[in-house]
């Protein structure tokens, strides 16, 4: 969250009114790999602040002097008191989580101060932006002594303009980041995922005209294959000019005028090869105004429901899935390189997956620029995960803001087919308040794309016939339902899924979005012994005998590809802080459970029907 919506509109009121010297807050801009763009990438100086006094007294009271870590002053004589000193201080490489860099943070929440100093030489009517892909979870930044704002969300990018601040030499940009839970934020106090704090993703200096091509939005009309529509919105002080769409290799040349704001509107025939998990067919768009312009790579389909089923170009399609954290693979830690997103999706499609859940948060941009390429499609996520604040105001305000700042991130990329609100959020009124309107909120910033959520279904009996029925009050909003369920591993045994059915009030796509069960990789037994390969091989044997069942269901994202950290997980010699519920190993190894789904994804790719029967 960087400000509210409202001030963010108050502050862009301002800022066209005042031109740009004014803003501070900036808007995000839209695909800032493609921009001719220095990354911040490499070794940064830190300061380990556990009691935060690089910002507080020991009064508690907020540091404005020499003493705030954000100066970084020296001492100008042998006598002068000095007590921090980035210069001296170890350092940490950007991007990366913190965990995993020292052991001595592994399990550490609380602040760090990142310092990274830099040259610019800034040409006049040039601007500048400082651009972070995310960090984890509050951001404040400096430069040059002097605080340029704060953001909160430890999975979505944000910017500032620091064309008025910068320097041509001697700039040192500060980052304080600080990853202490709250109970109030988003996710809450309570996740079952390491807590990795730091400058997690990549950050960039952007350098732009005046006015600039801020955001995008070049996809098909809903349920229309042959129509583009779209918008582009510019930023600075010449709003009014011509811009012009052009797919080269599809010979569409189409020109539009922004209007005062900057924004102007489109809609253009088009006969376009579709983008599919067979044929993720990406075009070269280029977009180009009077002065800027700006390349991307972009796939054109369509995804709609129709009563039980997902249409994928206007045809029924089962979406093969398995749930991914941001966990990287080989070294762990949190997730972000393009390589890291090869091996995971690589590892997905070697699964026979067409989908990914990127649960429970969004992951990095090259993440989903990889499944475009390779051509997965992708549930994106918002953390609003257990039991969060749901009746304060604020905490609505954050979650919105994370939604949003995800959707304008990615809301250009094919593979992106659903957004899900929420996971496993226990019914009330004030829960169902809380999501009605993220679900609302999502639909109106992007009308192309399905919205879900994981919900958790409850079981009734009759006699001693068990049903499990969808039945819970958003989802008569949601395009598609979500459930997790984990049977054979939290409740009842793996067998008793055999008897279960399953119901659903509403004519509306299922995908089973959880279940599954821990192995310790390497640990053998029989199929009644926990922790054993065999008992998670069974357990998924019975699962897609039960699924199968299910007339209503279009996808299966299992819990989940690969082991990862979660600090909830203490059982020594098994678990040892991680959650081993991957189908293969932090190396890639592949359990015997693997082979069970893998063999499940063979027959349904065989089949041409949609549904599982
Ligand atoms: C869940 C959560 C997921 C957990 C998983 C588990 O229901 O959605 O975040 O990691 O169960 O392993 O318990």
């Amino acid at each position: 969250m960087r400000l509210s919506r409202t001030s963010v509109l108050a502050v862009a009121v301002a800022f066209f009114c005042a031109g740009f010297s004014e803003a501070q807050v900036a808007p995000l801009i839209a695909n800032v790999t493609s921009r001719q763009a220095p990354t911040f990438d490499g070794p940064w100086h830190v300061i380990v602040d556990p009691y935060d006094v690089g910002s507080l007294d020991y009064r508690a009271k907020a540091l404005s002097g020499n003493s705030a870590f954000f100066k970084d002053h020296k001492p100008q004589s042998p006598s002068e008191l000095v007590e921090y000193d980035f210069d001296t201080s170890g350092q940490l490489n950007v991007p990366g989580d913190w965990n995993t860099q020292r052991d001595s943070l592994l399990f550490y929440e609380g602040t760090v101060w990142y310092k990274r100093a830099f040259n610019y030489a800034l040409a006049p009517h040039r601007r500048l932006f400082v651009h972070f892909g995310a960090a984890n979870y509050l951001a404040t930044v400096y430069l040059n002594g002097e605080e340029l704002g704060q953001h909160q969300g430890g999975f979505t990018p944000f910017d500032f303009e620091i064309t008025d601040r910068v320097k041509p030499r001697d700039n040192f940009l500060i980052v304080k980041v600080n990853n202490r839970r709250s109970k109030e934020f988003v996710p809450t106090v309570n996740t079952d995922w390491w807590n990795y704090g730091g400058i997690t993703r990549p950050v960039r200096l952007i350098e732009m005209s005046e006015t600039f091509i801020q955001d995008y939005f070049v996809q098909l009309a809903k349920s229309s294959p042959k129509q583009v529509a779209g918008w582009v919105q510019l930023n600075g002080p010449q709003a009014r000019q011509k811009v012009t769409i052009r797919i080269p290799e599809a010979g569409i040349s189409q020109s539009v005028e922004t209007d005062a704001k900057g924004r102007a509107g489109f809609s253009f025939p088009t006969d376009l090869q579709l983008w599919s998990p067979e044929n993720p067919k990406l075009y070269q768009v280029e977009i180009a105004s009077e002065t800027d312009k700006v390349s991307d790579r972009i796939g054109f389909r369509t995804i709609e429901t129709h009563d039980n089923d997902i249409l994928l170009n206007g045809k029924p399609v089962f979406l093969r899935g398995v749930s991914i954290h941001a966990e990287a693979p080989f070294r762990t830690g949190r997730a972000w390189s393009e390589a890291d997103a090869q091996t995971l999706l690589g590892w997905a499609k070697g699964l026979g997956c067409n989908f990914v859940r990127l649960a429970h948060y969004p992951h990095s941009e090259a993440m989903l620029r990889m499944a475009d390429e390779m051509g997965v499609m992708v549930w994106g996520e918002v953390p609003v995960y257990w039991t969060i604040e749901w009746e304060n105001p604020a905490t609505l305000q954050n979650a919105k803001n994370q939604l949003n700042e995800m959707i304008e991130r990615d809301h250009n990329r094919a593979a992106l087919i659903i957004y899900s609100v929420a996971n496993e959020t226990p019914i009330s009124d004030a829960r169902n308040r809380f999501l009605g309107q993220l679900i609302e909120e999502a639909h109106s910033a992007d009308p192309t794309r399905l919205v879900s959520a994981a919900l958790q279904a409850n079981e009734s009996f009759t006699g001693n016939h068990i049903t499990i029925t969808i039945n819970d009050p958003i989802a008569a909003n949601l395009d598609v339902l979500g459930n997790n369920e984990y049977i054979g591993w939290y409740t009842r045994t793996p067998a008793e899924a055999d008897a279960i059915d399953w119901e659903s009030k509403y004519d509306k796509p299922l995908i089973m979005s959880e279940f599954g069960g821990d192995a310790l990789f390497g640990k053998h037994g029989d199929a009644g012994e926990r922790w054993t390969e065999e008992y998670q091989e069974n357990l998924y044997i019975h699962q897609i005998a039960m699924l199968k069942r299910i007339s209503f269901l279009r996808g299966t994202t299992p819990w989940i590809l690969m082991d990862f950290r979660s600090p909830r997980r203490t059982l020594p010699g098994i678990e040892d802080y991680f959650n081993r519920k991957g189908l293969v190993t932090t190396q890639g190894e592949k359990k015997k459970a693997y082979f069970v789904l893998q063999d499940f994804y063979r027959q349904l790719s065989n089949t041409s029907t949609t549904q599982t029967k």
